[in-house]
């Protein structure tokens, strides 16, 4: 069979690397239909070696879709999702407008990929930084059932979209050329040679809004309360790929070489850990990289059961666009569409 697919937000960097990824995996698509603001309707893109129009993001242009991607911010989210939904679409969102709703699924494939049995129309597509950390998590989680995660994130500035690169790079370039860096005002400060300790807005109780994301997330997706997260996640002068440093304790004893047997056989990751040769696992690598690399893999001596970890994820790849088309590739493995 094949499916009518629409892709919200078609003209942004996730939306564009979505059609990229339906193409590169080749999924059934019958009707590829671009939707963004109406600003960008006439403009097409390529798919399949043909050029598809774009089309006004509204209700009636929901018609007859199938699958509807979303990756257009939360408003549009909010108020596009359930006319999707009512027209007969399923919905998988890229915001975080739906992720923690009761009625919605919010899903990593490679680790609760039954929880798209009980969608009611929309699935959430978590935040890049959950992502990648709960693949690295999951195989470690059933084995010795963790107890507490301390992460600290480095986050790139693509995932503040292309005015996040444009930032880095424009300022990088200023300085290079003035020996002053001309800012852009899309981070908080200069990004450039810089680090911001701050992603989204603060919350009460001093968390970011992403660091909350990661936290509440994190027990979604694991289906468990009980996992306690601390999380720090900070902006870096990367372009792209996102790299997190995972602390984790375990209720039973996990050492090293059985994490790293566990990790290695784990869908959806890749082991880089050879420190005598320099192995590790980093954000350059990362570019045309669709699983999750794990690196760094040692005893943390400081408590009983403590594990440290390094995790590399593409933050545009499997930490937006390829997540949200595998739930779309799950939806029909498991029949569910
Ligand atoms: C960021 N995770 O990195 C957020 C949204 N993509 O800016």
């Amino acid at each position: 069979a094949q499916y009518n697919v629409a892709v919200v937000g078609a003209m942004g960097m996730v939306g564009g690397e979505m059609i990229r990824t339906l193409e590169r995996r080749n999924f059934p698509v019958a009707e590829l239909r671009p939707l963004d603001i109406a600003a960008n309707a006439g403009k097409e893109v390529s798919f399949r070696g043909k050029n598809w129009k774009v089309q006004e993001a509204k209700g009636e242009n929901f018609e007859g879709i199938d699958i509807a991607i979303f990756s257009a911010g939360g408003d549009a989210s909010l108020e596009l999702a359930p006319k999707a939904a009512e027209r007969g679409a399923v919905v998988v969102d890229n915001s975080s407008a739906w992720r923690m709703d009761p009625k919605c699924p919010l899903v990593v494939p490679e680790v609760n990929p039954a929880d798209l049995k009980w969608h009611n129309g929309i699935i959430a597509n978590p935040n890049c930084s959950t992502i990648q950390m709960v693949v690295a998590l999951k195989p470690l989680h059933d084995y010795a059932k963790i107890k507490r995660v301390v992460v600290s994130t480095y986050q790139a500035v693509s995932g503040a979209g292309k005015a996040g690169t444009d930032s880095l790079t424009n300022e990088a370039k200023s300085y290079l050329e003035t020996g002053k860096v001309q800012t852009t005002g899309k981070f908080q400060y200069q990004i450039a040679f810089n680090c911001i300790p701050h992603i989204d807005v603060f919350q009460e109780g001093g968390n970011t809004k992403e660091e909350n994301k990661m936290i509440f997330e994190t027990c979604k997706i694991m289906g468990d309360d009980s996992i306690k997260v601390s999380a720090t996640c900070v902006r870096v002068p990367v372009w792209y790929g996102h790299s997190e440093s995972v602390n984790i304790e375990t209720e039973r004893p996990l050492s090293p070489e059985k994490a790293r047997g566990l990790l290695a056989t784990a869908p959806g990751i890749k082991v880089v850990d050879e420190p005598a040769k320099n192995g590790y696992p980093m954000p350059l690598f990362s570019n045309d990289e669709d699983l999750t690399m794990v690196g760094r893999i040692r005893k943390d001596e400081s408590i009983a059961n403590g594990l440290n970890m390094w995790v590399v994820s593409n933050n545009v790849r499997k930490g937006a666009a390829l997540n949200a088309v595998q739930v779309a590739e799950s939806l029909l493995e498991q029949n569910i569409l």
